[in-house]
């Protein structure tokens, strides 16, 4: 199977579906599920990591990379789910987190009690000559990236006189790949899925494995991400892992989450030649309403940078051969409906315009469960309703900064991850359909959106259901050559995809106002391909409604 006509379903296990009514998503929960997904016409579902884990980061702090959670179930309840999405010729694609374990991971462990081989597997380094920490690096979600290793004295000082590198949590220790024994430990994760039928991986924060050393300093004052990401190592790792494991398989599909990257970074990661990955995901576009570069911010997202950035990269990638994931959802980031569209006053026309916009673009588009059903942000009214630590350090943060408790809470609000970590709404009972139990983040409006409604009355998914197959039967766009239009349009985002003779002209406006476009003559007699309004004569100067989106074939 070709990835470029593929569609990818991505599940948040932890929220999706309660088989056992303690609140929390689990493997036989998503089997009850099979045919709802196989409905959708995906052909892949990534599922986040469901590993044992102490969850200090939601099961991105892995403990077992060999396992399941047994709050979600079993190794055999994971083959069934294999055989039973294979049924329906849907694969399974694995979240391999492998920058970081968690340190409760035996190789922490081992270190921890003193054993050189598990040492150094991990970024553990004294102080600087001055006493200061060994790099200026900041974790991710807060503070220092380095914490003290092993017991401290009551100045929070390691006895041991050694801190280790944690980029994320300090629950996340970051696994030092210049070590050729942890290379081959990743490899041997990797195959052990593809032994038990897995032929699809997600690789968390790649690009920050190859990186370079000694490790250094970020000059002062300067954003820190540059000096460990996209290092030339990230490469050579990559490409190793790719022949000592899924670069074993033909059909296998990879994607790459890429944290800060660049085109040209992407382009290398993805080119076949390369033998590194299939395809990448980056985030630029979804950092359009950080305010300054920061996320903690309130600010309407910037429509013409968003349009340069989904146009700068989709030609950045094509004329380097490379391949890009598309999306605008997942467990990270707020609901893009919220961010881009409007849920209140025009929920079908802004979630279906979004729809449109990226799934007929050049890349494998992701859909995020609940995105197809047009789900948004929960109405949440305290900071305690959050349960991520990232938004919670961010609120105490901001609150420190001098934010007011009412401001902190408005920002955490627009931008936490949990926004759409929230239990999948499948009916409108109070546990969603997710749950007969107390589900373990709450779920706020699924009285007016849940599956029930939208496989009977709603407009919504059969749209989703729709671009997803069109992507299949149709080569101009899965296959097409990709070029912006109107680039300069305040409001619209505009391309044509060409193939053979085809053209497919796709025109979405990112406004709740009337706004007005000029289509080329010869796309007049198109043929309406996509809408999501009824039909009407076209005009050489079109009026575009509130959110609309029209794709013309000709
Ligand atoms: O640094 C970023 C963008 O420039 C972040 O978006 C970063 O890429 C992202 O936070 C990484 O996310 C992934 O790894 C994390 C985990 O918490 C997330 O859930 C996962 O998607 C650590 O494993």
């Amino acid at each position: 199977m070709s990835f470029k006509d593929a569609v990818v379903y991505q599940i948040y296990p932890r929220s999706f579906r309660d088989s056992t009514g303690d609140g929390v998503g689990d493997l036989r929960g998503i089997v009850e599920k099979v045919p709802y997904i196989a409905s959708l016409g995906v052909a892949y579902v990534w599922l986040n990591p469901f590993f044992p884990s102490p969850g200090k980061d939601n099961g991105y702090d892995v403990s077992d990379y060999c396992a399941i959670d047994p709050d979600m179930g079993t190794l055999e309840d994971f083959d069934d789910l294999v055989s039973a999405l294979e049924a329906h010729g849907v694969g399974v694609m694995l979240d391999m987190v492998l920058n970081h374990t968690s340190t409760e991971h035996e190789w922490f462990q081992r270190a921890l009690a003193g054993e050189q081989r598990y040492r150094d597997y991990f970024y553990i380094r004294p102080p600087k000559a001055d006493g200061s920490l060994p790099t200026n690096w900041v974790s991710k979600f807060g503070g220092s990236a380095w914490a003290p290793f092993g017991p401290v004295d009551e100045d929070g000082r390691p006895l041991s006189g050694e801190y280790y590198l944690h980029l994320f949590d300090p629950g996340q220790a970051d696994l030092d790949w210049h070590n050729p024994e942890v290379r081959a430990r990743a490899a041997e994760v990797v195959n052990f899925w593809r032994a038990r039928g897995v032929q699809a991986f997600r690789f968390d924060v790649v690009n920050l494995i190859g990186k370079t050393e000694p490790l250094q300093d970020a000059p002062v004052g300067v954003d820190d991400r540059p000096t460990y990401t996209d290092g030339p190592l990230v490469h050579t790792y990559l490409r190793e892992l790719n022949e000592a494991s899924f670069g074993q398989d033909p059909d296998s599909v990879t994607v790459g989450e890429m944290s800060s990257t660049s085109i040209g970074a992407c382009v290398e990661y993805t080119r076949p030649e390369n033998h590194e990955l299939s395809m990448v995901f980056n985030f630029h576009h979804l950092k359009v309403d950080y305010a300054d570069g920061r996320k903690w911010t309130l600010m309407e997202p910037d429509i013409l940078a968003l349009k340069r950035l989904l146009n700068d990269w989709s030609l950045g990638l094509q004329a380097g051969g490379g391949w890009n994931a598309l999306f605008w959802n997942n467990h990270d980031q707020p609901r893009a409906l919220d961010r881009f569209g409007d849920a209140d006053r025009f929920r079908y026309e802004s979630a279906t315009m979004l729809a449109a916009a990226i799934h007929l673009m050049r890349g494998t588009p992701y859909v995020y469960m609940g995105e197809e059903i047009g789900m948004s942000d929960p109405g949440y009214t305290t900071i305690d309703d959050y349960v991520d630590v990232e938004a919670r350090n961010a609120f105490a943060e901001l609150v420190d900064a001098g934010h007011d408790e009412e401001e902190a809470f408005r920002i955490v609000h627009s931008k936490a991850r949990d926004n759409s970590r929230t239990p999948m709404q499948w009916d409108s009972s109070a546990g969603s359909g997710f749950t007969d139990g107390t589900p373990w983040l709450q779920p706020t409006n699924q009285a007016e959106v849940n599956v029930a409604h939208e496989e009977t009355a709603g407009r919504i998914l059969p749209f989703y259901k729709r671009l997803i197959s069109l992507r299949k039967s149709t080569p101009v766009i899965s296959e097409g050559d990709y070029e912006p239009y109107a680039p300069d349009h305040p409001d619209v985002l505009a391309y044509i995809r060409r193939h053979e003779g085809r053209r497919l002209l796709v025109i979405c406006s990112f406004r709740g106002h009337e706004t007005e476009i000029d289509v080329p003559e010869d796309f007049l007699d198109g043929e309406v391909f996509v809408s999501n309004y009824p039909a009407r004569p076209l005009r050489p100067r079109l009026s575009l409604s509130p959110y609309e989106t029209l794709a013309l074939l000709v």
